[in-house]
């Protein structure tokens, strides 16, 4: 019904929670009662302090960098919140939240930024593929992932992650492809933050949206206020509904704005203005669901105080726990991609070891 309602080719978008912590009630999903809403916006508190403190750390020469989810808090949580155990989370590399909701630890997530590659060894049974940072390819490798549910009889849901400049590549027209063909149990979850590094949503595309791009692949799209947990939430229970029940793959564009830096090694103020920004934080996905929470009486200035500080000193804990867990073996460079090394590769690794041998360090790190 959603879909139909929200054609792309309308530009409706679908919003349920208003910036000023206004709900349609009408329109709220019968689960989501006021103890699974603060569950969810609790996470979205968790995932901003872990963001922040990222930031810190990597000012600080303690992360090599990160790519912050400021701004885009209702979009990963609200999405990430509709997926069971058994269901795949294919993530790229802006959804901190999305995989912790998912039960990927946040030692693992900064291990990995602080640029040791054992922070994409993810317990099996969490099902979250690592980040991927090439652009894109990720929806490729979803695509197989929830084809392989078909083939073998299972009911697991793939839900993919990328952003609007990832539309622009060639790989997500593919996976669309792929999807539609064979009617894929697949939910495409566009973050659209509005820029890929510097460039504008505009330009990646001449289609109004980019949940119109759907139709040419023969399933729905939607768009959604992707600032409003709730309406991310409804549209992708009615996705991941849709793909299990097997009937086919949808796309879900939510519409966001990244508050913070594309990463930590980039600087926005040129390419965007500040009164933009200002602009935006009006917009706040954090903010909206805590005005409607304190109008229900359900949180205040204390309790979010307190909150804030808990998480804080969660997500610390984390990143130490992380950095005694940094163990950087240069073998493993070369010891993941084939099955036997070419020739090529076994002369450059035993290079690498001589070098390494003569500057007094092991493999393993310092000597
Ligand atoms: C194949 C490839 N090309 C280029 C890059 C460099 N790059 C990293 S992120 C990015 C922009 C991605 O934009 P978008 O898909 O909108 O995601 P966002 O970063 O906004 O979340 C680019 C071009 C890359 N990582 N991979």
């Amino acid at each position: 019904m959603l879909w139909a309602e929200y054609d792309p080719l309308a530009n409706r978008r679908l919003a349920i929670l208003s910036p000023e912590g206004q709900m349609d009630e009408g329109w709220r999903p019968s689960e989501l009662d006021d103890e699974a809403l603060l569950h969810l916006y609790d996470r979205m508190v968790a995932l901003r302090q872990a963001d922040l403190l990222a930031l810190n750390l990597q000012r600080a020469g303690r992360m090599g960098t990160y790519a912050p989810t400021l701004g885009q808090e209702a979009a990963n949580i609200g999405s990430a919140a509709l997926l069971q155990a058994e269901d795949w989370l294919v993530p790229s590399f802006r959804e901190t939240g999305a995989m912790l909701l998912k039960g990927v630890s946040l030692k693992l997530i900064y291990l990995y930024w602080m640029g040791c590659e054992w922070g994409s060894h993810f317990p099996e049974e969490v099902r979250v593929l690592p980040i991927c940072a090439p652009v894109s390819t990720q929806t490729l490798h979803g695509v197989g992932l929830s084809w392989a549910a078909q083939l073998k009889g299972e009911n697991w849901v793939t839900l993919i992650y990328l952003g609007d400049g990832g539309t622009s590549k060639g790989d997500f027209h593919e996976a669309m492809n792929f999807a539609g063909t064979f009617q894929t149990p697949t939910v495409f979850f566009i973050q659209n933050n509005q820029f890929a590094i510097s460039v504008p949503r505009t330009r990646q595309t001449a289609s109004a949206t980019l949940a119109q791009k759907a139709i040419a692949y023969g399933f729905p799209g939607i768009q959604v206020d992707g600032n409003d947990l709730m309406a991310v939430y409804l549209a992708t229970r009615e996705a991941v509904a849709r793909a299990r029940a097997g009937q086919g793959p949808c796309l879900i564009e939510a519409q966001t704005y990244r508050m913070g830096p594309h990463t930590t090694a980039d600087d926005p103020t040129r390419y965007r203005s500040e009164a933009e920004l200002k602009t935006q934080e009006r917009f706040d996905p954090l903010l909206r669901v805590r005005l409607y929470l304190e109008n229900r009486g359900l949180v205040n200035p204390e309790t979010e105080a307190t909150r804030e500080a808990q998480h804080l000193k969660w997500a610390q804990e984390q990143a130490r726990e992380a950095e005694a867990a940094i163990s950087y073996n240069p073998d493993e460079i070369f010891d993941y991609h084939f099955a036997e090394l070419p020739p090529y590769l076994a002369e450059q690794k035993a290079y690498c070891q001589r070098f390494l041998a003569a500057k007094g360090e092991s493999a393993h790190g310092q000597a």
